[in-house]
């Protein structure tokens, strides 16, 4: 039996300002499903400062792009093969250090939640870039209503175990589950969001449906797909690919010009969709939101914090 948020919980409570309603159009009062397939509809959503002014990639471009290796390991394999996935009935285990542990419904993870716009590039630790236009609503929204305990200080996510449905995942390329972590400050910056759609709609399965992370001033991978576990711990927990390869690929892989991966430069990216003989962009720290979150690494070695 899933558990469900009580009414006397602190629900979200984002009120669409005047500007934000004369710069995009909303569609109001919509209550929020993220669910695909038949039950589909477009997703009631407000415009959020906190977007990029930059011009989104097309829908063509961001759900034939993608890595999800539950699905294989090619850009196009998740396009073709992520349909098999059931994202209906979905639920979220939420466990660890919180008042309110339990196992959530979708549907009850977003009951009262105002969703956002938030137009945010995707930046690659393979050096490519993409801008989205995610719709979702701020992580720290959700772990204050589970109530996480004073002694929790890291944030640890997991992806859907299911051989069945994700074929990448019969095979040892990564140890499965997919499994990614934040720290707790890091979780609860107003930057990051679980996102449950995009371009208006419900995510796309290719792109993590029905809910996954978005952590705009970090490495794509960061952003884990298709997660049904959210565990609150006072150490810092292992993820997917700081196992697999810690020298390429540690925990907080921000995105930094500075310091290059271990077999490429970081200092410029391939923007998709701007064709073959378009020159590379120089990549900006932090991807551009140095301003909001370099506080968070203040003290701290980025070259060996990587
Ligand atoms: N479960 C899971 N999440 C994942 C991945 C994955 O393979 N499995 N790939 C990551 C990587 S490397 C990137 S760049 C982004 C890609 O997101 P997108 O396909 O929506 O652009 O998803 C991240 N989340
Ligand atoms: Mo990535």
């Amino acid at each position: 039996m899933a558990r469900r948020f009580t009414p006397d919980l602190r629900w979200s409570d984002v009120t669409p300002k005047a500007d934000f309603l004369n710069r995009r159009q909303i569609i109001a009062g919509v209550a929020a499903l993220g669910l695909a397939g038949p039950a589909a509809a477009k997703l009631g959503y407000v415009p959020s400062a906190l977007s990029t002014d930059e011009k989104p990639n097309t829908l063509e471009e961001i759900t034939n792009y993608n890595n999800f290796y539950e699905f294989g390991t090619d850009k196009g394999d998740p396009a073709a093969r992520a349909g098999a996935l059931t994202v209906d009935p979905w639920s979220v285990e939420i466990d660890g250090m919180v008042g309110r542990p339990g196992s959530y419904g979708l549907a009850d993870i977003l009951s009262g939640v105002t969703l956002e716009e938030r137009i945010y590039r995707l930046r690659c630790v393979e050096a490519w870039s993409m801008v989205v236009p995610w719709i979702g609503f701020p992580l720290s929204d959700l772990l204050a209503r589970v109530e996480v305990q004073p002694s929790a200080r890291y944030v640890a996510f997991e992806t859907l175990l299911r051989p069945e449905e994700m074929h990448g995942q019969r095979g040892g390329l990564l140890d499965w589950p997919y499994r990614e972590g934040l720290r707790l400050d890091e979780a609860t910056h107003p930057l990051t969001i679980l996102a449950t759609g995009l371009y208006g709609e419900a995510m796309p399965k290719q792109n993590g449906a029905p809910i996954r992370l978005v952590v705009p001033w970090k490495y794509g991978f960061k952003s884990i797909k298709s997660i049904v576990r959210i565990s609150l711990t006072d150490r810092q927990p292992p993820t997917t690919w700081n196992m697999m390869q810690p020298n390429e690929y540690g925990f907080f892989a921000n995105v930094n010009p500075e310091v290059d991966h271990p077999r490429w430069s970081q200092a410029t990216e391939r923007r998709i969709g701007e064709g073959l003989f378009a020159g590379r962009h120089p990549t900006v720290k932090f991807n551009g939101y140095g301003d909001q979150v370099a506080a968070l690494y203040a003290g701290q070695d980025l070259a060996k914090d990587y």
